[in-house]
């Protein structure tokens, strides 16, 4: 992956009154942006805590069940936690998995489980938690969608504990999805496949 660009710069204006609330906040910008998955490896490598956790900007998962999904790290239960739509305990609100996109999620799930030989049900979902030492054991190499199963198919390659964690998905609200529904599950068929066989690469 190449290096990362990002700069670190005071918070814009409407999120200032956050730093009372929590001090330690840091507000990374991405310029040129360069995709989802070189947004979050930017926000690991800024990042200061040994457990770490991502979510959508579009707020279609709840940011008050992030510690659920923190839970069994914290716990010591697992190394690495997968938000899920669809297993039991999750709730998905009217209209948050339009069309395609509930049987092509179970798809990529499928695809992805058979490949590592363990189920998980919802290798997509963009709210996932882990510990650092996991994305610190493998060369990482999407900046794109990619990532999200990049992440999960070399932890469990690297042995560490992964685990489903239900959670709630709304509707989108506003904005526009950035996703192509078949031409993204093609292009991550083909790197799951990669991301299963390939070498892992050495430790960052
Ligand atoms: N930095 C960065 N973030 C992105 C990019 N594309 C998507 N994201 C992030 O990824 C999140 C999910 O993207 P969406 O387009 O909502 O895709 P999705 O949630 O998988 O699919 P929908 O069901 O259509 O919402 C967004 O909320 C952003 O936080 C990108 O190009 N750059
Ligand atoms: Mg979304």
């Amino acid at each position: 992956m190449r290096p990362p660009v990002a700069s670190i710069t005071s918070l814009p204006a409407p999120l200032a009154p956050l730093l009372r609330r929590w001090p330690g906040l840091r507000y990374v910008r991405n310029r040129p942006d360069r995709g989802k998955g070189h947004a979050v490896s930017v926000g690991i490598r800024e990042s200061r805590h040994d457990v770490l956790a991502q979510i959508d900007a579009d707020l279609q998962f709840l940011p008050e069940e992030l510690p659920r999904l923190l839970a069994p790290i914290l716990e010591g239960r697992a190394d690495m936690a997968l938000g899920s739509r669809f297993v039991s305990g999750s709730a998905r609100r009217e209209g948050s998995v339009p069309g395609l996109r509930g049987p092509g999620n179970r798809a990529m799930s499928g695809f992805a489980s058979a490949l590592c030989g363990r189920r998980m049900t919802d290798v997509l979902a963009g709210m996932k938690a882990w510990r650092r030492e996991v994305t610190a054991s493998f060369d990482w190499t999407s900046d794109g969608y990619s990532y999200e199963v990049e992440l999960p198919i070399k932890a469990l390659r690297r042995g560490f504990r992964v685990v489903d964690v239900p959670i709630t998905s709304d509707p989108r609200r506003t904005g526009q999805s950035s996703v192509r529904v078949v031409r993204t599950a093609a292009r991550l068929c083909a790197d799951m496949v990669r991301f299963r066989l390939w070498p892992l690469g050495p430790a960052r």
